[in-house]
């Protein structure tokens, strides 16, 4: 009965798009060892998006989330202006992986086997080990998720 849902989405995939565009354009000084917004990202924030943007401005308000994601995802809006961007959510998965991976690493070596991370989460890990030696470094995840390979979740505890 609306006409203009259609063009709404679009419009709304448009924002992100270009927020995606507009963030990884603009990276300075301080993105050193972050690629900005991957496509992975995108995904998950388009996701997001699709389930919480309820004033439909393509654009994730924490005010927007269910009280159980805001205590989680709230943390990724590091300018604490209401609105978590890709880029920060990208960070924040970013930094988010790399703390579970130190906590993981439990002999200190930067690479997860079997053993540190138990067969489940072995199943999920292994599809990273590119250079096939049984472990993964958290370069080969991160690499595995900006592809496709491995599928990232900001709040997969
Ligand atoms: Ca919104
Ligand atoms: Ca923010
Ligand atoms: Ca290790």
């Amino acid at each position: 009965m609306l006409t203009s849902k259609t063009p709404s989405l679009t419009i709304r995939a448009l924002i992100v798009a270009l927020s995606v565009l507009c963030v990884s354009t603009t990276r300075s000084s301080d993105a050193r060892a972050d690629d900005g917004p991957t496509a992975a990202t995108a995904r998950v924030y388009q996701r997001l998006l699709d389930h919480f943007d309820a004033n439909h401005d393509g654009r994730l308000q924490t005010s927007e989330l269910p009280a159980s994601l805001r205590e989680r995802l709230g943390q990724a809006d590091t300018d604490h202006d209401g609105v978590i961007t890709p880029q920060e959510l990208h960070t924040f998965g970013v930094q988010r992986r790399a703390a579970r991976f130190a906590k993981a690493d439990k002999n200190g070596d930067g690479k997860l086997e079997p053993s540190e991370v138990g067969p489940a989460r072995w199943a999920h890990l292994k599809v990273a080990d590119a250079d096939g030696d049984g472990k993964v470094t958290l370069d080969e995840i991160e690499r595995a998720i900006a592809s496709g390979t491995l599928t990232s979740s900001v709040d997969d505890d």
